[in-house]
């Protein structure tokens, strides 16, 4: 075989063994990229109450939808810890406070803008209970949030002042857990604030985007996925789980 031959022939399976590399790695990505929950994991469950569903005094559309998947999805975990929206009867945040006012208007109070909303969620209510289909018996906190009269908090880490603990961050720490994966109800208000608040508080935090249902308020789903992605919150699907 001549030189020239001889490099082409090589030159040839150079570029086969390449290719056959190239699909491996491929294969090998795919597995490597399922998302295995660690013990320093958490999921958080957010806002699966009957207010919120299908019926409910705040509906998010196909909000009873995602159940089956959280209960799935909770399974692979060994730490859950849920939300709970509990409003005092004159919570600031309900439209009926504030005469003149409709649902879905938007008020200026002296923490900043705030979205007014139905009476939902009441403490003690039927409506503010977990939904019964919701079947996570490890989960191993509830975090109410929203009880301050003259505050809201969609966040399950810091109400709507930007300041006031929840003390869900401290349990986290105290319990070790570097990572969270938030799914539930709304994408766009608990959901979004939840994941983005995770973050500041140095957490890295998934949402699970096909466990979780969205409000959309004038745009507000949209907007809340460019402010999620800008805090680094990485939008993934239940399929990503190991
Ligand atoms: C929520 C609006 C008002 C939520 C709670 O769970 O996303 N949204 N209160
Ligand atoms: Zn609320």
């Amino acid at each position: 075989m001549g030189v020239v031959q001889q490099l082409s022939s090589r030159r040839h399976l150079f570029l086969g063994g390449g290719s056959l590399l190239a699909a491996c790695t491929i294969s090998s990505a795919s597995a490597q990229t399922k998302l295995k929950p660690a013990a320093t994991s958490a999921l958080i469950v957010v806002d699966v109450q009957n207010c919120f569903v299908p019926g409910g005094s705040l509906a998010v559309n196909k909000g009873d939808e995602i159940i089956p998947l959280i209960n799935s999805i909770a399974a692979k975990f060994q730490n859950v810890v849920m939300t709970q929206d509990w409003h005092t009867a004159n919570h600031i945040s309900f439209a009926s406070q504030h005469p003149g006012k409709k649902p879905f208007e938007t008020i200026k109070l002296p923490y900043g803008n705030q979205v007014l909303w139905p009476d939902h969620c009441v403490q003690g209510t039927d409506g503010a209970a977990i939904h019964k289909d919701i079947k996570i018996p490890q989960a191993q906190l509830v975090i109410r949030k929203g009880f301050n009269p003259l505050v809201d908090s969609y966040s399950a880490f810091i109400e709507a002042d930007g300041k006031s603990r929840t003390g869900l961050d401290g349990y986290l720490r105290g319990r070790g857990i570097k990572t969270v994966y938030v799914v539930g109800l709304a994408t766009d208000f608990c959901v979004a604030w939840t994941a983005m608040d995770a973050r500041k508080l140095g957490l890295t935090a998934f949402v699970i985007e096909d466990a979780c249902r969205g409000i959309d308020n004038g745009g507000s789903l949209a907007k809340a996925w460019t402010s999620m992605a800008k805090a680094g919150v990485k939008k993934i699907q239940s399929s990503d789980l190991a």
